[in-house]
């Protein structure tokens, strides 16, 4: 009689520690998900940025692979290294080109007729990098010339899949992974 007592004991036991385990499973596995999830986007964050120092050194030196353009070796040695684990059709890659580290980020130059700190339409402008418009970064698109200082950014959308995740994180589960690299050109 008292075995069986406690024979059903620990059967109710065994049934509550299942119960139990039911309820919290679902949260751990999410957890878990998460974690590796994160991880992942880690990596793939410290991927983009490695491509992105890679193709800068290579544009510093100005090196064209053969049969190709300067345009496509930068953007192929960023799509072949951070294609891994992304897909290089979603990377927004972009170069800008300064005379030097002083003209990086800055406004063309303009004579403030009026005063009022800023460039209004009819105020004349150095067109630094000849694009025909009064720009607020004189940066010019493409790689620049000899000794030049160039920035590229290298921006892409990195897609969380864990249920609920998706929806904490970012725009619908999407957070923009984003590496700049700055170099100067060699004098070639
Ligand atoms: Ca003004
Ligand atoms: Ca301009």
């Amino acid at each position: 009689m008292r075995g069986l007592a406690i024979g059903r004991f620990r059967a109710s036991e065994e049934g509550a520690t299942a119960v139990e385990f039911a309820i919290i499973a679902p949260v751990l596995i999410f957890i878990m998900f998460a974690i590796i999830e994160t991880g992942i986007a880690f990596a793939a964050d410290i991927l983009l940025k490695n491509a992105t120092y890679d193709a800068a050194r290579t544009g510093r030196t100005g090196f064209i692979s053969e049969k190709s353009t300067q345009d496509a070796t930068v953007k192929q040695k960023i799509r072949s290294e951070a294609g891994v684990i992304m897909d290089a059709d979603k990377l927004v890659i972009t170069s800008l080109s300064y005379k030097s580290f002083d003209a990086l980020k800055k406004p063309e130059p303009f004579i403030d007729k009026n005063g009022n700190g800023v460039r209004d339409n009819g105020e004349n402008f150095t067109d630094v990098n000849g694009n025909g418009v009064y720009d607020k970064d004189q940066g010019a698109s493409g790689y620049g010339g000899t000794a030049q200082v160039v920035i590229y950014t290298v921006t892409y959308p990195w897609s969380f899949h864990t249920p609920f995740l998706n929806r904490l994180i970012g725009n619908n589960g999407t957070v923009e992974l984003t590496a700049t690299a700055v170099v100067q050109n060699e004098p070639y």
